[in-house]
């Protein structure tokens, strides 16, 4: 890749323009979106185990119904992803067996398991939340496939994050023990949903990079502070309390401050070592096997097909 070629890639960049899949690209780039697709892609499904992990017991037709459809929105927004990492030349195969190699990894919030039903609420309320602020502005993202996806999974997760906050909403006006399962919840999903938006800026090895490709349009600090600064109020409108001592409004910067993120810990479930990340490659793992003979199926009927056109 000469420096012309190079410079004129990141002129179009920096005119707003947006990179579709057969425009050339650096090498570079290309790998950065497969890194990011496809470990987003592979978010969202795996995203659908902790919540389906509650659709048979929700408790009543309308939290399973709603639940049910959220579980598949989440199916159909990795299913969009994986479509546009392989518009970068990567097939679905080689993805699915780096995610269960280890090789590419999936948000650390999925390593944490779903105890009551009031997680539900959690997830929908700070998961996707936290989803939502670091996603609108990957609809600006210089790749067009990944930046046209990121339109509808955005609407989508608007829904989701409405229908886990009115589930806390109803928790905390109920009976003094749904009141407690809602704090529990919040107590527990808390910090790790500070942690999805990755290392602080000093750690990000990937930031500058991605924000001079305008893959990224704001820091992992910078959304992590918004995410709080609109979360905060929203709990607090719940009757519920941060497990954050030093959570306070700071009137000079005009947003809250908030405690150290325990790092040690979001490096020990990134790196596989969280509570449920051996349960979550494992049901990957059985759901890819078990669906291989659907795959082959698949692929041997468009091959009776050519040979039949061809005839
Ligand atoms: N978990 O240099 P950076 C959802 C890795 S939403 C695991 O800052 P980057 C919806 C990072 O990959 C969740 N790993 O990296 C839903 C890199 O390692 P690598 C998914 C993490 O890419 C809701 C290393 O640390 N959303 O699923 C995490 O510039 C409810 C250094 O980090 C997306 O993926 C983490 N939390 O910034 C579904 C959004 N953070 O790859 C179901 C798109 C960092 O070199 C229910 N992705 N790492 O081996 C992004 O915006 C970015 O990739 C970041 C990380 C911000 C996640």
């Amino acid at each position: 890749e000469t420096p012309e070629f190079l410079a004129a890639f990141q002129a179009r960049i920096d005119a707003d323009e947006k990179i579709e899949p057969k425009d050339p690209m650096p090498a570079a780039y290309r790998k950065t979106l497969i890194r990011q697709i496809g470990q987003h892609a592979h978010s969202e499904i795996v995203g659908m185990l902790p919540e389906g992990n509650w659709i048979t017991r929700a408790p009543t037709l309308r939290r399973k119904a709603a639940l049910l459809a959220k579980v598949q929105d989440e199916g159909g927004h990795g299913l969009y992803l994986y479509s546009a990492a392989e518009t970068l030349g990567i097939s679905r195969d080689q993805m699915t067996e780096e995610l269960l190699s280890g090789k590419a990894k999936y948000s650390s919030i999925f390593n944490y398991p779903t105890l009551t039903w009031a997680d539900i609420g959690a997830i929908g309320w700070l998961v996707d939340g936290a989803a939502i602020m670091n996603q609108v502005p990957l609809c600006r993202c210089s790749y067009g496939p990944y930046a046209r996806a990121m339109i509808r999974v955005c609407k989508e997760e608007s829904f989701h994050q409405r229908q886990g906050y009115e589930i806390m909403l109803t928790l905390s006006r109920g009976s003094d023990e749904q009141k407690e399962m809602a704090q529990d919840a919040l107590n527990r999903w808390w910090w790790p949903s500070l942690m999805m938006f990755g290392p602080s800026d000093g750690d990000s090895q990937h930031s500058d990079q991605s924000t001079r490709w305008k893959i990224k349009r704001f820091t992992n600090d910078a959304l992590r502070q918004k995410f709080v600064d609109a979360t905060v109020p929203q709990g607090e409108k719940l009757g519920l309390t941060f497990p954050d001592p030093d959570l306070k409004w700071n009137d000079d910067k005009g947003g809250y401050d908030f405690g150290e993120i325990d790092w040690d810990e979001f490096w020990r479930v990134v790196k596989g070592q969280g509570r449920m990340n051996v349960d979550r490659i494992a049901a990957r793992r059985k759901a890819w096997e078990d669906g291989a003979w659907v795959r082959e199926a698949a692929m041997a009927h468009v091959e009776k097909r050519k040979t039949q056109m061809a005839a």
